[in-house]
Formats: structure tokens, sequence, C-alpha cells
């Protein structure tokens, strides 16, 4: 089941459990913690203050109060000095933990704020990184709606080469609109000639229909083999099972069942890219797998750009993928 990065105020979101970046003592604090206390109402701290505190890197449960979310999973993270200090280990431990949490009381969907990532000063993009990668190996292995909340878009940076080297690839390949629409005029202009040209044609056909005397529902049964069919013998000749393939496409395990059970599925773009990640197409491949559901990869879309960056590296982690999309604030594959 999927990740999602949102951009919200954590104290809004609705799932069965969201987290909270606390400290050792449980009492409450600034930041994303004050705002969860001030949310959820006196009840909350009259909760923690049974828990007896909690260690660095480690979680506990209370009940969500006045938040919409049932549960507040409370964890600590670390304080950044400079790396040298298991800060990444200790923030690694605040996810798993809490997610091991959320898996034990059987929640369905959890929400985290960027943990570590304000008053503990831990590097926006590192704390980042750490997150997604916990979380997605996490979801390779066990069905959760997962949200990662990031309440300050304007600080959020993907590491800077990767944003630099991303950026100029759009650059690179990016045609503006105003070029986009001088080439469609050009398009119509050679259209309107060579539509003489097709239309002689289709008589010419139209003939040979007749005369073999094909019905069109003959021809329409000739179509080629559809997305569906196209995305199930991909996962046979991969060797991969349907739970491999939707879990790392970041894919609701229901929206892949009705694509199995539906041969002419028309799925969105981004869930076409996502199957395509997942099945570590190459760039035809993609292109071939997206004209089945009706799409192609266009230069004017800085999207199908920043998708083809990745395929092209090699790189098929759906999570830094969406990291990427969400930095240049694309739509997300999957979810
Ligand atoms: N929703 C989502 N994210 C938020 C919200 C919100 N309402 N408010 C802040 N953030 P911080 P830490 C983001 O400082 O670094 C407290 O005093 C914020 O932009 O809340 O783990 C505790 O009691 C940042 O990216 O937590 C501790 O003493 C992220 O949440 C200490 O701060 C975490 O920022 C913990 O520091």
């Amino acid at each position: 089941m999927p990740l999602e990065i949102i951009r919200n105020d954590i104290t809004k979101v609705n799932a069965d459990a969201i987290v909270n970046a606390a400290n050792p003592t449980l009492l409450g604090g600034g930041g994303v913690d004050g705002a969860i206390h001030k949310a959820a109402g006196p009840e909350l701290l009259k909760e923690c203050r049974t828990l007896g505190g909690c260690n660095t890197g480690q979680a506990k449960i209370t009940k969500g109060y006045k938040l919409p979310a049932k549960y507040v999973i409370h964890t600590v993270g670390p304080v950044w000095q400079g790396g040298g200090y298991n800060e990444e280990k200790l923030l690694a431990d605040c996810y798993r933990n809490s997610l091991a949490l959320a898996k034990e009381y059987g929640l369905e969907s959890i929400a985290f704020p960027l943990i570590s990532s304000g008053a503990y000063g831990y590097p926006k993009d590192q704390a980042l990184k750490v997150a997604i990668s916990v979380i997605g190996d996490f979801l390779l292995k066990n069905e959760m709606t997962v949200y990662l909340v990031v309440y300050d878009k304007s600080s959020f940076r993907l590491s800077e080469k990767l944003y630099s080297s991303i950026k100029q690839y759009i650059d690179d390949r990016y045609v503006d609109e105003h070029h986009v629409k001088r080439i469609s005029r050009h398009i119509a202009y050679n259209a309107a000639e060579d539509r003489k040209i097709a239309e002689d044609n289709i008589q010419l056909e139209s003939f040979t229909l007749f005369e073999s005397a094909r019905t069109l529902e003959e021809l329409v049964n000739q179509t080629d083999e559809t997305f569906s069919q196209m995305l199930l013998r991909l996962i046979d000749e991969k060797g991969l099972t349907d739970a491999q393939v939707y879990n790392r496409a970041n894919i609701d395990r229901r929206l892949f069942s009705k694509i199995r059970n539906n041969i002419d599925y028309k799925p969105s773009k981004q869930t076409v890219i996502a199957f395509a990640i997942a099945l570590e197409l190459n760039l035809d491949q993609t292109k071939d797998l997206l004209l089945k559901a009706g799409y192609a990869l266009s230069r004017s879309s800085k999207f199908d750009i920043i998708v083809e960056y990745f395929i092209k590296n090699g790189n098929y982690n759906i999570f830094e993928i969406n990291e990427a999309l969400f930095a240049f604030d694309q739509k997300l594959l999957g979810a």
C-alpha cells in the first residue's frame, strides 16, 4: 500500500494515527508537538503523564482525543549534532518503531511529520531521505497507507545535487507551450494536405472492407493486447508476484485487482508509469505500456521529463521518484 507525500497541517490529517515529534518527557513542547497537544485537548497530556517518558528512537501510543486521528504515536527524534552521533540510525528507529506500533494496533493509515527536522535541527533533505527509505522498506512487506506530511514546502528541498541534475535535465528538454503551439500550427497545415490523401485512402479502404464483408464487430475484436493484458504478461515474464508489483508501484491492492479483473481498464497516466517503474521497464518498453492506455511521454510535460530522467538513470525507486516529483510540484506516482 502506498506512501503519499502531502502538504498539510498534521493535526488536520484524517488517518488512523498521526505521529508526534515529541521530546523524552512526552509532556508537550513547541512545533508539531505543541500543535498536536493544542488540537487534541488537555486529555492528551493527562494520558501522556502516565507513560513515563520515552527514549530517543522509541515510540509510545495514546488516544487521539479531539483530533480526527484515533491515535497519536509519540516518538522522540535525535537532536542533530553534525551527523556523527548515530543520528541517522536513531531517526530511522523512530519511523520503524512507530510503524511497528501502528501494525501491532492493526492500523490502516498513519501520518508522519518530518521528525527532527525542526527544533532538533536535522537537515530537511537528509531527514526526508531517511523517512522515505524506512517507510519504503516497510511498505514493500506491509499493507498500510502512509502519509508523509511536509508542512513547510518552501523549506523542502531535494538534495542540492539531485535537484540541480533534474532541473538541468528539464531545462534541456522542456518544450515551452509557445513552441508547442507553433508546432501544432505547423502540424495543422500539413494535416490539411494529408486529409485529402487520407480521404482517398479511406474510400479505398472502405471498398476493401465491403469487399471482404468484414463487420465492424470483427474489426473491433481484432484490437491489440490491452493495458491490463500487457501488464499481467509483463509481470509473468519478469517472474514477479502481483503483490511485489503493486507494492513497488505504490499502488493500492484494490486498484490492482480492478485492473486484473477488467481487461479494458483505463488507468491514469500516473498509474501506468508507476507500473513501468515497478517492472523496471526501459524507456521504449515504458512508452509501449503507455501507448496501451492511450498515453505518450511528452517533452512539454515536466512530469514526463522527470520520469524519463529516472528511467534513463536506471533509478526505479518509486519513493525517490515521488520525492523529486513533489519537489517540482508534479503529481505523484501510484497512490
Ligand atoms: N504539521 C505538520 N508538520 C509540522 C507542523 C504541523 N502542524 N508543525 C511543524 N511541523 P518540530 P523536531 C514540521 O520542531 O525537530 C518540540 O518542542 C516542522 O516544519 O516540531 O523533532 C518537541 O517537544 C518540521 O519540519 O520537531 C521537541 O522538544 C517538523 O514538523 C522538539 O520540538 C518537525 O519539527 C522536537 O523537534
